[in-house]
């Protein structure tokens, strides 16, 4: 039998995910956690990282590593109300870097706590009832859903469904609570069961989304487990269910690929949970635990084959699958700007450069957002796509929420191709990051957009996503256009992927700076205005024109490279 990963007991041994973490809270004489406990922080929501701008020049200097820990929120369906959002941007401002960082999974990040505000953070931000239980780990993850506010009440049964979900896939350890909260006791406390996920937890970690067509802003395709809603007659009948989608992938390893997911067939609303549970579970049991880097579901879908992983499936539910319904998507992007409900309602979506909430000169983002939160109307819903949507402003109270923004710059407009884009954090806090993301796409997208004024494409939406590393954190590979990080200042360029997150992109040149970036995408943007069919999309051109193969799943994800980048 192959032999496990060192993971598979750092879990079985750490009584339910306490581990030594709470001794470690108590050691005054490092910034750091125990190695293995910082693997066990991360079923707690906590990752330890270190400042990689200053770390070249503290080795050099004998010092530990600038060591301080991101912290993420769990916050299913990305719903916060105004207090917890004022909660998080307390905690954001007084224990962490003066920054919150809004996620491709609907949530708020904390970077630079140091060891010693870990507890106060998580308590400040537990008195709102907020918790950071499994946004991380070995465990589902926060689930995401659509959070488009245009069909309210539709919006509200995605969301419903999405809390359902996460309750019931919350592991049963107490250890969060007591290690963060309530203070660990002395005396050892007896592990707690895990009825669902058993001493060793999952092989890997287990995302869940749901999507309402048309909109796809939850990118369906890209997680473990995703659910379509079909809407008939105004309400969702069921749902459509898709499984063994994922990003991560590693340079030069073509057995780690993306995966775009498949679907396997509908299930009603009221299966949907138990659909996860057992899906769940059929991973835990037949996942890979010898190679994390083998130990997604998607690896586990291409091993078995769909449908005997769909038969083991249907053979765990009391009813199967039902066939899958009809269904189109049509973009996966998010619509800045208000949108009013016939009773005076309002909700305004705002455009978010890479989900920073900052304060800068002439754009005071978070302290804006503060501003409106003080309001206590509306509800905080974070989307997928790293962006804000005030939802739910009641009738009358629009224009003060108007001037707010336009107080703090929140109203300015973006450009279709800034709007479309999304860069993982990447340096400096990333520990796996080769290249800039969040710190370099803002400019690239700048010289871009200039390009596509020059061919005339100043108008058209485009999706580009950016990552320092091949992980895939910006789901990079459903996007039209891609850069994904080798080295510092060097990217491989990615192209073909659909505007309606429904395919995966391609490898189309390897090893490009920003000179080249901007060179071989101009070029494409001219042929693309000179040459493109009425309608047809860039990413669909590409393929048409550039004889970028199209890519369904899998290991095909690698083959067939186009000569010039494959050498
Ligand atoms: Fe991610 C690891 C940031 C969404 C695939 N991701 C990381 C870590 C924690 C680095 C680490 O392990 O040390 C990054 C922390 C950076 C930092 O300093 O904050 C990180 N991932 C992010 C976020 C913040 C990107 C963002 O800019 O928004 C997203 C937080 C999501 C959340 O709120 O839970 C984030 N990560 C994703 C997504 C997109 C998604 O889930 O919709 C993916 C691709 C989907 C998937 O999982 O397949 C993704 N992250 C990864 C992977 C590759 C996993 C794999 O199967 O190979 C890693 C590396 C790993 O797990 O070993 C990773
Ligand atoms: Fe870090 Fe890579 Fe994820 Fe970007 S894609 S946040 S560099 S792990």
């Amino acid at each position: 039998m192959t032999k496990p990963h060192p993971n598979e007991t750092i879990k079985a041994n750490s009584r339910a995910l306490r581990g030594g973490i709470a001794e470690g809270l108590r050691r005054p004489e490092t910034g750091a956690l125990a190695e293995d406990d910082t693997q066990l922080t991360k079923f707690h929501g906590i990752y330890q990282q270190d400042d990689r701008d200053l770390r070249a020049e503290r080795g050099r200097q004998k010092m530990e590593k600038a060591f301080s820990f991101m912290a993420r929120l769990r916050v299913p369906g990305g719903v916060l109300t105004p207090a917890q959002f004022l909660a998080a941007a307390r905690v954001g401002r007084q224990r962490a870097n003066g920054t919150l960082r809004l996620t491709t999974r609907q949530t708020i990040q904390f970077h630079g706590i140091l060891k010693g505000n870990l507890r106060p953070a998580l308590q400040a931000l537990h008195a709102e009832l907020l918790d950071s239980i499994a946004a991380c780990g070995d465990v589902n993850r926060n689930v995401i859903a659509t959070a488009d506010p245009w069909r309210r009440a539709l919006h509200a049964e995605a969301a419903a469904l999405a809390d359902a979900i996460a309750s019931h896939l919350l592991p049963a350890s107490r250890a969060w609570h007591e290690i963060w909260i309530d203070g660990a006791p002395l005396h050892a406390a007896e592990p707690e069961p895990e009825p669902i996920y058993g001493r060793t937890y999952l092989p890997r970690k287990f995302k869940i989304a749901i999507a309402l067509p048309p909109h796809n802003d939850v990118d369906v395709f890209a997680h473990d487990l995703g659910f379509i809603g079909i809407v008939e007659d105004g309400r969702i009948a069921g749902y459509n269910v898709v499984i063994g989608g994922g990003m991560g992938m590693t340079h030069g390893e073509p057995d780690t690929f993306p995966r775009a997911g498949d679907v396997i067939g509908f299930c009603p609303p009221g299966q949907a949970v138990a659909v996860a549970e057992q899906v769940v579970i059929l991973q835990r049991d037949h996942g890979d635990r010898a190679s994390r880097k083998h130990a997604r579901l998607k690896y586990t879908v291409e091993r078995l084959g769909l449908d005997h992983v769909r038969a083991l499936l249907n053979a765990r539910l009391a009813t199967p699958l039902a066939p899958a319904r009809p269904y189109v998507f049509t973009a996966t992007g998010d619509r800045p700007g208000w949108a009013a409900e016939p009773d005076g309602t309002a909700h305004v979506t705002l455009f978010i450069e890479n989900g920073r909430l900052v304060d800068r000169p002439g754009r005071a983002v978070l302290a804006g957002l503060e501003a409106v939160a003080g309001l206590g109307i509306g509800r905080f819903v974070l989307t997928p796509n790293q962006n804000l949507v005030i939802a739910d402003i009641p009738p009358g109270r629009r224009a003060t929420v108007a001037a707010l923004l336009a107080a703090h710059g929140l109203d300015t407009p973006a450009g279709p191709l800034r709007r479309n884009a999304i860069a993982c954090v990447a340096l400096p806090t990333c520990g796996l990051a080769l290249a800039e993301s969040e710190r370099y796409l803002p400019e690239l997208v700048t010289a871009l957009e200039a390009r596509m004024v020059r061919a005339g494409l100043a108008e058209d939406e485009i999706t580009i996503r950016m990552t320092g590393c091949p992980n895939g954190c910006a789901r990079p590979y459903l996007a039209e256009i891609a850069l994904v990080g080798r080295a510092p200042g060097t990217y491989n360029l990615y192209l073909g992927g659909a505007f309606q997150g429904t395919r995966l992109n391609k490898l189309y040149r390897r090893d490009l700076g920003h000179d080249a970036i901007v060179a071989v995408l101009g070029g494409l943007f001219d042929a693309y205005a000179a040459g493109r069919a009425p309608g047809e999309r860039f990413g669909d051109f590409v393929i048409r024109a550039e004889h970028v193969q199209e890519t369904t799943a899998g290991r095909l994800f690698h083959a067939d490279l186009p000569a010039e980048a494959a050498a």
